[in-house]
């Protein structure tokens, strides 16, 4: 049956489509969240969300749609699941069964995240803090989000497992490490950060959670606890996080940049897999840098300072790799190849920033304000979103056998590009002029940034819609030409997309007429 072939599918194709088509659901809803944010903030005074905890859970529920149930799935679950076995030549994924389990805890998950949002919510953001998370939210919303956080967390570790025994024993015997792709080594990274980070968290609110309903006080000082535990224990977690949103983009740009500009590897092949592998270790060390503000002495915080900005030397390297490979290229203005220059110039911003906020000293400053959200949303709106769009623009055609109109795709980036930095650049200055994050009102001063903001997401929004408009006529007007290519065709028509069997024993020859 073909709900059946859905549920219990182990083709890593089939998985691969249901994780995007999950991530892109959840793309809409935290695009919607997000939407709600801005009309509320579009003008002081609170015009559209009126109640402050109502506003605050939007904003959480935002995040971890955002973080969770969008770019890791889309990434990890939905590229990785396609492309890391036929990068590798491998049948399928090592344990098809498991990675069937894998996306099929994310539909629970979020839906226990959304019990908690449609109860009082967890207005506590994505960091779940006590004593917030715990004195301050007596109902059970917190405790959702809690066990919402355990099923996804679960989910990502099986498949991190998956990704790890997958890439070291089913690649063909001729791939030495050298040649493997860099995707392939991206995911390999993230799942390797995945599995040391998750289980840190899961401890964490785990024990959040029993702080909450028996008893213990881990993080109460008045039991002996000390909040600030939670918060090494979540940010322990929680850095590592941002390079696995990111890493993965870094491996589909790697590929598209290599195959735009007509070359068989990117410059400096093994200097990016030595700084991917760099950005994943530092990654470990650095988490303190979202703490600067708890009070912590001089020589810890000289530490986290420079830790975290060594991290800009390997992801420069990556940076001018990839402009090294562009170098003497002839470029085609290809819709893959906008894409990926503009991930390299935002998601660059987006790191320079990140070095600005690195700084201690300057950090107390701009701690909690709007320059850490506009830091955040360069690489991940503009790096992250605009690394996925890269890579669904550039393997449309694999995953689905159709092809979108190309000036069209063109169009919508750059109404992409308008709408997101007109929403997101606006923010530095708000946060140089100190207005707070997580709040829903705000002085009269902030009000003309504010509004420029909402205005350019709702940019953002058109520009989505259109996108949407573009896949559904790539669908409705090439169904009839799939149908006559399958009757009489070349060879690759007569397979449905994704491919019945796992994969081919062999290639196919193909004869020609
Ligand atoms: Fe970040 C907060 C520092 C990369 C995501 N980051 C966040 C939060 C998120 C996030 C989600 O040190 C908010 C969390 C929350 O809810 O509170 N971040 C960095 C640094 C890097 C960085 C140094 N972040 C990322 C990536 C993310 C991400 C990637 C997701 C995809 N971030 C911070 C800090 C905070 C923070 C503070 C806490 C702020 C606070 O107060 O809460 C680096 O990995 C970036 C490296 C990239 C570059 C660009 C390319 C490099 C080139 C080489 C030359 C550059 C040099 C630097 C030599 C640097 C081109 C020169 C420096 C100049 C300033 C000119
Ligand atoms: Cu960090």
């Amino acid at each position: 049956m073909y709900f059946y072939k859905w549920l219990f599918s182990s083709n890593h194709k089939d998985i691969g489509i249901l994780y995007f088509m999950f991530g892109f659901w959840s793309g809409i809803l935290g695009l919607s969240l997000s939407m709600l944010i801005r009309l509320t903030l579009r003008s002081p005074m609170k015009l559209f969300i009126q109640n402050d905890q109502f506003y605050n859970s939007v904003v959480t529920a935002h995040a971890f749609i955002m973080i969770f149930f969008t770019v890791m799935p889309i990434m990890i679950g939905g590229f990785g699941n396609w492309l890391v076995p036929l990068m590798l030549g491998a049948p399928d994924m090592a344990f098809p069964r498991l990675n069937n389990m894998s996306f099929w805890l994310l539909p629970p998950s979020i839906i226990l995240l959304l019990m908690g949002l449609s109860k009082e919510g967890a207005g506590t953001g994505w960091t779940v803090y006590p004593p917030l998370s715990t004195f301050y939210h007596s109902g059970i919303s917190v405790d959702l989000t809690i066990f919402s956080l355990h099923l996804a967390g679960i989910s990502s570790i099986l498949g991190a497992l998956n990704f790890i025994v997958t890439i070291l024993n089913l690649k063909t015997k001729k791939l030495s490490s050298d040649k493997t792709t860099l995707f392939v080594w991206s995911v390999l990274l993230t799942a390797i950060l995945l599995l040391l980070s998750l289980p840190v968290l899961a401890g964490g609110i785990t024990m959040l959670l029993t702080d909450r309903n028996l008893n213990t006080s881990f993080f109460d000082p008045a039991g002996g606890g000390d909040p600030v535990l939670y918060q090494h224990l979540f940010w322990f977690f929680g850095h590592p996080e941002v390079y696995i949103l990111i890493l993965p983009g870094f491996g589909l740009i790697s590929h598209i940049i290599t195959q735009e500009s007509k070359k068989e590897t990117t410059f400096g092949l093994m200097g990016m897999i030595y700084a991917m592998m760099a950005i994943g270790f530092l990654g470990f060390i650095v988490w303190a840098h979202h703490m600067f503000t708890i009070g912590m002495d001089v020589d810890t915080r000289a530490y986290f300072t420079s830790a975290t900005m060594i991290i800009a030397v390997p992801t420069g390297i990556k940076i001018f790799s990839w402009l090294a490979t562009y170098c003497g290229a002839k470029l085609e203005m290809k819709i893959s190849t906008m894409w990926s220059l503009g991930f390299v110039f935002l998601f660059t911003l987006g790191g320079l920033t990140g070095v600005m906020l690195s700084n201690s000293s300057i950090d107390i400053v701009l701690h909690d304000t709007y320059y850490v959200v506009a830091h955040f949303h360069y690489v991940l709106s503009m790096g992250a979103i605009f690394a996925i769009f890269a890579g669904v623009v550039h393997w449309y055609p694999l995953f689905t056998g159709l092809t979108m109109n190309k000036k069209w795709l063109k169009i919508h980036f750059f109404i992409m590009f308008f709408g997101v930095n007109l929403t997101f650049f606006p923010q530095h200055f708000l946060g140089l002029m100190g207005m707070p994050r997580r709040y829903s009102d705000y002085p009269f001063m902030f009000e003309l940034w504010n509004k420029v903001s909402s205005y350019g997401s709702v940019i953002s929004l058109i520009a989505t819609i259109y996108f949407i408009f573009i896949m559904w006529e790539s669908m409705v007007s090439q169904r009839t030409v799939i149908s006559v290519n399958m009757m009489h065709w070349s060879v690759e028509w007569q397979k449905s997309t994704p491919t019945k069997e796992h994969c081919f024993q062999e290639n196919f020859k193909v004869l020609k007429s």
